[in-house]
């Protein structure tokens, strides 16, 4: 096996033996087998002009089943490669040949690699907006197109206009993912969210799928369950329509990593609806489910029907079962505090726009951080909390994705009534991000990178990958980047990235902060 796509790769340079992330060989080799097939058939869909929206699910559910923490499964990913295969035999494509990913020279396999992550990146937020029944031709279309190019040799030129390109359709498709989202659910607003678990039966929610969320939320009513989001589903209790239920509850714990400490023993079941799902612990293994993509061999598996409608009842019934916690149970972020706020989306933040322009204009607000993207169980990745910490009282704080649970527990006061730290909402709200800055730079008449605003990213899996590839191709400079940079940067491409868009590594809190305040 090789696998360096992720940010805890071995050593920070691949894993070979088995994944740090608990991928085992044969996985990862079924894997790259599932993504060659994916590239022979991307081609002879192109070729005999053969794109379908089955073929579009098939590119694109292939590729988030590759993702980190998403499918552990041999037996899953052997059978989506087989309905791949019958698909192109059925388009009547051959055995095309495919590139060996992961050889070659050392700046073009990180090209490669780069657009190969960013595109498991998009593929997940194209699966979540075709959930809600949104899809659009020219993000679809990129799936046939990116696989395809992967497949052929380019000079690092041409890489680079692939990648940028990517980087221009992925905004798209947050931007329908955006859409999807806050049409089925409303525009999130302003929501605390407690962290303590009441008492009785109660079901975790995990993951990015807000469909699979409000499908459980509706079969659950009036059975006297208790649902509490976990990770990344925590920005869900700022929509509207998922907030009308009163047994929305809470959120359960903290970031994915923390699973196998935080499930321990846990009374409850527990859904994944995406990643990230770690290898489980014997004490929680049976109150385990997954839906969708994600599989782990021997974990129940949820499947939908053809229009995506699912039965929870197995893991209702377990819920009553189990019976949750005799007694409310006090829990709490990582800094030690119980209310956590979210649903700070562009709609709102830009709703407050005069306030926030306000406060920037008279000084109130000298700058403003974002602070987002992945968490991760590398022991450097409390330079966030630190960071969050250290910023002036006279800044604000955007955030979203995981590794807000770093600071998220934290009050750190507000300004003009809008507090420090916004929760902007899930990995996919960078759109929401990108539009505030949009919204701001026009407001000051000048381009994003004149704002006093600085990027300050933590990335893991993918999707932090298909990020940081749109800021880059909107041209949003200067961003700090950990807790690593990726493995797959090859130096000469991080050499590259630093030289046109000043992409530079993390090094201490207060270091770069005096860096980005001109404290120095
Ligand atoms: Fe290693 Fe990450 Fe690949 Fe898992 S996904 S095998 S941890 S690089
Ligand atoms: Fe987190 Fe896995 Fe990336 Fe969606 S849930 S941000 S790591």
């Amino acid at each position: 096996m090789f696998c360096f796509q992720c940010q805890q790769t071995a050593g920070n340079q691949g894993c070979i033996k088995t994944g740090v992330c608990g991928k085992q060989p044969s996985t990862a080799n079924l894997q790259d087998e599932l993504v060659a097939e994916l590239i022979r058939l991307a081609q002879t869909a192109l070729d005999n002009g053969k794109m379908s929206h089955e073929t579009d699910d098939l590119l694109m559910d292939g590729l988030f089943t590759t993702l980190t923490n998403v499918n552990f499964s041999d037996s899953a990913i052997k059978a989506f490669t087989e309905r791949v295969v019958k698909m192109r035999e059925a388009l009547g494509g051959g055995n095309i040949p495919v590139i060996s990913l992961w050889e070659g020279d050392t700046d073009i396999v990180s090209l490669r690699s780069t657009l190969l992550f960013g595109l498991k990146g998009m593929a997940a937020y194209a699966h979540h907006s075709r959930n809600l029944g949104l899809r659009d031709d020219e993000v679809s279309g990129w799936f046939y197109k990116g696989l395809t190019e992967i497949n052929k040799k380019h000079t690092v030129q041409e890489w680079l206009e692939l990648i940028m390109e990517f980087g221009r359709i992925n905004f798209k498709c947050m931007q329908m993912l955006d859409t999807a989202n806050t049409e089925a659910y409303g525009t999130p607003v302003p929501t605390k969210v407690n962290t303590d678990i009441k008492k009785g039966p109660f079901i975790v929610v995990s993951g990015h799928d807000l469909r699979d969320l409000a499908q459980l939320l509706a079969q659950t009513e009036g059975k006297g369950i208790n649902i509490y989001t976990h990770s990344e589903m925590l920005p869900a209790h700022g929509y509207p329509g998922l907030k009308k239920y009163p047994h929305l509850a809470g959120n359960f714990g903290t970031a994915w990593q923390s699973q196998q400490k935080e499930f321990e023993d846990i009374p409850a079941p527990v859904l994944f609806t995406t990643n990230c799902l770690m290898p489980w612990r014997k004490s929680y293994k049976d109150n385990l489910y997954t839906t969708s993509v994600v599989g782990y061999e021997d974990i129940k598996h949820i499947e939908g029907d053809e229009h995506g409608n699912k039965d929870f009842t197995p893991i209702i019934e377990h819920a009553l079962r189990l019976g949750g916690y005799e007694h409310d149970r006090s829990m709490s972020g990582i800094n030690g505090g119980h209310i956590l706020t979210t649903g700070f989306a562009h709609g709102t933040v830009l709703a407050n726009a005069d306030k926030v322009i306000e406060a920037v204009k008279s000084g109130a607000v000298k700058h403003i951080f974002l602070v987002g993207g992945c968490d991760g169980a590398h022991p450097g990745r409390n330079y966030y909390t630190e960071f969050v910490k250290q910023t002036p009282m006279d800044s604000l704080i955007l955030t979203l994705a995981c590794g807000k649970y770093r600071f998220n527990d934290i009050d750190l006061g507000e300004i003009n009534g809008l507090p420090r730290i916004l929760d902007m909402g899930q990995c996919n709200d960078a759109y929401s991000a990108i539009k505030v800055a949009a919204a701001l730079a026009e407001a000051f008449g000048c381009g994003i990178n004149e704002l006093p605003l600085t990027l300050v990213l933590s990335w893991y899996e993918q999707k932090a990958v298909c990020i940081l590839l749109t800021l880059l191709s909107l041209g949003i400079k200067g961003i700090y980047l950990g807790p690593t940079f990726p493995a797959f940067i090859s130096e000469g491409v991080a050499r590259v990235l630093t030289e046109q868009f000043g992409l530079q590594p993390i090094t201490a809190p207060q270091q770069d902060l005096d860096a980005i305040l001109g404290r120095r």
